[in-house]
């Protein structure tokens, strides 16, 4: 633990002295009183990390502005940090990860692998594109399940996502690690084979290609969200997790596009989410929908627009399944809007507009002290390692989700 601190501490100092001079972000302390203030800086910035009373977060200098304006007396401090501000221009166009950071997968080296593995194993995967995003890059699907599935009415299915916000890198190298173990144990371990003939499963790594491979150009880590979004060269990007199309437009997301909450002009004004809802709507065998996000160690579920629960038996399954996860991970379970109200994201739309169970994983590292949402490459094997069973029991959990209660 101590030794995650000081390494956390040395990458953060490491990660600030590298950057450039010219900085658009700061760190901003919040106290809240109680949850409604949570929701209150919900509306205008994205809290990276609560704990007890305090909430942190790395905000822009236009949503510096914003909560200085509109909400002062919960902020408790704010510190500038060294890092590059956005811009789609003046940068060399090398997309590589920082230096000691190599291990993640750029897009190129995403796509390669993908390749291969569809190559590697022709009768359990096919690789396909569900669209192109702004910036022309295709949005890869791979599925994966024994051929004989496909000639046939599909059996029930599961969807993995990652990357769905630039700078949470993390969150592809998880579900690639887990497919990964899929693949290598298909045909030995009993169990993975049997889900592998017995579901259709399907993995996008990368939502927001774009906005991710943005993130590192140059090798500088740059703090993006959203994806690459532009007019006339001016780059500003829509929150992907705000672009969803139920209770869009609500708490917790912004109509300014200089906010890095903003949520773009309509629900689904962006070609990576209406990719994903034309997918999910396309494909009502896919019962279970898992999209994996950094940090704070958290299994999240709807709702998150309002405060309430989803209700019924369906909210017994959604608080049976955090709970058995979290027992696997350490993660906390609970619910989207505990955390903090936000409209516009992902699961809030599987569940509330096509009735799929859907889960947020907020992957580690817990604080930003450890990493926050660059916790270095070498946390990949342990967090990809303990996602392992939460995602072979939500693939075995997708035929009834039911049937855990
Ligand atoms: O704010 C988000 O989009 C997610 N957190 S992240 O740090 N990865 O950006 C959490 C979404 C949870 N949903 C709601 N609270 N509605
Ligand atoms: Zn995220």
């Amino acid at each position: 633990m101590l030794r995650n601190v000081v390494l956390g501490l040395l990458m953060m100092f490491l990660s600030l002295m590298t950057a450039t001079a010219k900085s658009p972000y700061h760190l901003v302390t919040f106290k809240f009183k109680n949850k409604q203030d949570r929701s209150k800086a919900a509306d205008f910035v994205h809290l990276d990390v609560i704990k007890g009373n305090e909430g942190k977060a790395i905000v822009n200098s236009f949503d510096l502005k914003q909560i200085q304006k509109n909400i002062p007396t919960l902020i408790s401090s704010v510190k500038k940090l060294d890092l590059p501000g956005p811009s789609i221009k003046g940068e060399e166009e090398t997309y590589q990860f920082p230096r000691g950071d190599e291990k993640f997968h750029t897009y190129k080296e995403l796509t390669e692998k993908l390749q291969n593995w569809s190559r590697q194993y022709p009768n359990i995967t096919n690789l396909s594109s569900l669209g192109t995003t702004i910036q022309g890059k295709q949005i890869w699907i791979l599925r994966l399940t024994h051929q004989n599935n496909l000639r046939k009415e599909p059996p029930p299915g599961i969807i993995f996502m990652g990357s769905h916000h630039a700078r949470e890198h993390l969150s592809t190298e998880v579900p690639l690690n887990v497919l990964e173990h899929l693949l290598k144990n298909y045909g030995k371990n009993p169990e993975i084979t049997k889900l592998v003939n017995e579901r259709d499963i399907y993995y996008v790594p990368m939502v927001n290609p774009d906005g991710a491979m943005y993130d590192i150009k140059g090798r500088r880590y740059k703090m993006w969200r959203k994806n690459m979004r532009s007019e006339r060269n001016n780059l500003y990007g829509v929150d992907l997790n705000r672009n969803y199309g139920y209770g869009w437009g609500g708490r917790g997301s912004s109509s300014s596009r200089r906010s890095d909450i903003f949520r773009g002009p309509k629900p689904f004004s962006e070609p990576e989410t209406s990719a994903i809802k034309n997918f999910i709507e396309e494909n009502q065998h896919v019962k279970i929908v898992l999209t994996y996000h950094t940090f704070s160690e958290l299994i999240l579920y709807p709702w998150g627009h309002k405060n309430e629960g989803v209700g019924g038996r369906d909210q017994q399954v959604f608080e049976t399944m955090a709970r058995k996860m979290a027992t696997w991970t350490g993660y906390t379970p609970q619910r989207s809007s505990d955390l903090y109200v936000a409209s516009g994201d992902t699961c809030d739309w599987a569940y509330g507009a096509l009735k799929r169970f859907c889960f947020t994983f907020e992957l580690t590292p817990r604080s930003q002290w450890e990493g926050g949402f660059y916790p270095g490459a070498r946390v990949i094997d342990r967090v990809s390692k303990a996602n392992i069973k939460p995602a072979l029991y939500l693939i075995k959990h997708s035929k009834d989700p039911y049937g855990v209660l």
